[in-house]
């Protein structure tokens, strides 16, 4: 076999360049640019060496490696890490991963590879860090989405949306879900339903109605905009974005609509209601009980082999959320008792 020709792609010092990356990023983010360079020189002669390099000696003939990174590369050929590295991950890093953590939309694993890559402050974020648009508007609005929202003022927003879509369709189904439907007290967000009892003209109504909240500078940034078919099969209408009420002293906020047909309301409406625990725990009674429940529609008499439906069974028509329940065999559960 050791007549084989090295593959050029797999480099036998793979492993070693990896890590050395991780630090000379983590150097070079923290501004420390003379010891990310002696690195990033390191990495570049590993690259070339189509043999694997294992001693002390041969990384120290190496062109470019001075005694103290030898013995780095030496620690990460042994143990597969490097000390250095992971005292990185310790303390402060466990601060920072919180307060990158707290950016609307970033979760645990966002928040830990900026920190992997040198990033300790919001500022490092805004002026360093490669940021997709929401992870800029996350940033933007960091410590205002962070207040929790008034109920009283979750009713005005609502009764914003509602005069726009009310001057552009009359007689539309507007609802706020959410933590405001179960009742809080205070609210992250205002999640609107809208529907129509007529079973159509709930149809073309985000765009106009968006760019209306838009003209009036009620809506000031977007996060997701999209209808059913740029998106995930399946997903509603939505807007989700950012408003503010006018005048002087309303902050920021985060606002979700989502429009639906009216055969689909009953089931958008327990969704959207929450929470998240008690969407979860319907949906798992409906899996145990062969039917299947989803932010649009109810199945019965699904057949299921391990995770896979073998049978998708049948729509059954969710006038209410009453009738959802019915079909799961629970007593009725109104919003307020749905937190988990
Ligand atoms: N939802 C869900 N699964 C998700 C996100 C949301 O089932 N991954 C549902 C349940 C939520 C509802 O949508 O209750 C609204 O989502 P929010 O994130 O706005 O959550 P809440 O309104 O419940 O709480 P908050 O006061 O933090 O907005
Ligand atoms: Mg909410
Ligand atoms: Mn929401």
């Amino acid at each position: 076999s050791s007549a084989l020709p090295v593959d050029p792609v797999i480099n036998p010092n793979q492993a070693a360049i990896d890590k050395l990356q991780e630090m000379a990023n983590l150097y070079r983010n923290s501004n420390d640019k003379w010891r990310a360079f002696g690195y990033q020189k390191a990495i570049s002669t590993l690259k070339k060496c189509h043999r694997p390099v294992t001693t002390y000696e041969e990384i120290r003939m190496l062109p470019g490696v001075g005694p103290r990174l030898a013995e780095k590369i030496v620690e990460i050929m042994e143990t597969g890490s490097m000390i250095k590295l992971e005292e990185y991950q310790t303390d402060a890093d466990i601060a920072v991963m919180d307060l990158f953590g707290k950016i609307w939309g970033i979760g645990p694993a966002q928040a830990k590879r900026w920190v992997d890559l040198g990033y300790r402050t919001l500022d490092d974020l805004r002026t360093k860090a490669k940021l997709t648009h929401n992870q800029m508007i996350g940033l933007k609005y960091y410590s205002e989405f962070l207040e929790r929202i008034p109920r009283d003022e979750v009713t005005q927003i609502e009764n914003v949306v509602r005069e726009a879509a009310d001057s552009i369709r009359p007689g539309l189904l507007i609802q706020t879900c959410g933590s405001y439907r179960r009742g809080k007290v205070t609210c992250g967000d205002c999640d609107i339903l809208i529907s129509h009892r007529d079973g159509s003209s709930h149809e073309h109504l985000l765009f106009p109605l968006v760019d209306k909240l838009k003209a009036s500078g009620f809506l000031i940034d977007d996060l997701v905009y999209t209808d059913k078919h740029d998106e995930e099969p399946g997903a509603h209408f939505r807007y989700f974005g950012v408003c503010k009420l006018p005048g002087e002293n309303h902050l920021s906020r985060r606002i979700d609509i989502i429009i639906v047909p009216y055969a689909e309301h009953a089931c958008a409406l327990l969704y959207f209601t929450g929470s998240m625990l008690f969407n979860r725990s319907m949906r798992q009674l409906a899996d145990e009980n062969n039917m299947y429940l989803s932010q649009h529609r109810l199945h019965i008499g699904v057949i299921r082999m391990g995770k896979n439906k073998v049978n998708e069974g049948r729509l059954v028509p969710t006038p209410t959320e009453e009738s959802i329940f019915q079909y799961l065999k629970l007593p009725y559960r109104p919003p307020a008792e749905r937190d988990y």
